[in-house]
């Protein structure tokens, strides 16, 4: 798909799917360096920045097959954000329910970001691919009820109840094809059924003018210029992975969740 086309269905739906990034076979052997750190370590699954612990989603997001895409839809200067495998074993329950990503970002250019979510692993249907609403990110926030306790994997169990799911459509990608979106599409994944594992690389990108008032943030700049400075920069991998670096994510992500999990 050209970058134009790549830019219209984006602007039109607030997501566009199949952009082939990788090879399948790339994919495959980035699969086999995350199952390699898996096996030592245990599970990624939602670890946020990853890309700054471990070499293979670092190299994945610096592609400039995914760059060129990004500049198209925000611009010449970009930063990542965060990057998280997101993880559903073969028959597990584990969905997501409706959501907008940016609801609880409180970002001040919603239009200067775009997520990612590249496929590891095949993303049929029946594995649970994400399911968008395509043009939804017009109507901005949408109202979101928490409802924590089940299968969701979002941390509050947030959702939105009122989606026409009539107009939903799959967004299923081969190993090594990506999915951009826009932080107000509205979308959801239901759980794998198959029996291989689902395995995304879920990627946020911004603007570097694009910043969240009073919180302390860090970023990677990956092209262009930061003139904002509303990032302080963070590590990047010194190799395979950083297993000092790594554990301390492990420490960050369950402080997170705790403090999730005690509000
Ligand atoms: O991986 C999934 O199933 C859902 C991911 C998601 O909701 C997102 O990328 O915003």
């Amino acid at each position: 798909m050209d970058l134009a086309r790549i830019t219209s269905t984006y602007e039109a739906d607030g997501v566009v799917g199949n952009v082939a990034v990788v090879s399948a076979h790339e994919a495959a052997t980035h699969r086999k360096r995350l199952e390699a750190v898996e096996a030592e370590h245990g599970s990624l699954h939602y670890i946020n920045k990853i890309h700054t612990v471990m070499a293979s989603p670092y190299e994945l997001v610096t592609s400039d097959a995914v760059l060129d895409v990004v500049e198209s839809l925000i611009g010449p200067d970009i930063l990542l954000y965060n990057s998280t495998y997101i993880i559903k074993e073969p028959h597990t329950d584990a969905y997501v329910a409706w959501h907008q990503d940016l609801t609880y970002w409180g970002l001040s250019d919603d239009n200067a970001q775009v997520s990612m979510w590249l496929a590891i692993a095949p993303a049929p249907v029946e594995s649970g691919c994400m399911v968008m609403v395509p043009g939804s990110h017009k109507a901005g926030r949408a109202e979101h009820v928490e409802r924590p306790g089940d299968g969701n994997v979002l941390l509050l169990g947030q959702q939105i109840e009122d989606v026409d799911v009539e107009l939903a459509r799959p967004c299923a990608l081969e190993a090594g094809e990506a999915s951009f979106h826009h932080g107000w599409t509205i979308h959801t994944s239901a759980p794998n059924t198959t029996d291989d594992r689902r395995i995304g690389l879920n990627v946020q990108f911004v603007a570097p003018h694009n910043h969240q008032t009073g919180e302390d943030m860090t970023a990677t700049l990956l092209r262009g210029e930061d003139r904002y400075g509303h990032y302080r920069p963070e590590p990047r991998p010194s190799g395979e992975i950083d297993r000092d670096q790594l554990d301390e994510l492990f420490a960050a992500d369950r402080k997170m969740k705790d403090s999730f999990q005690t509000k």
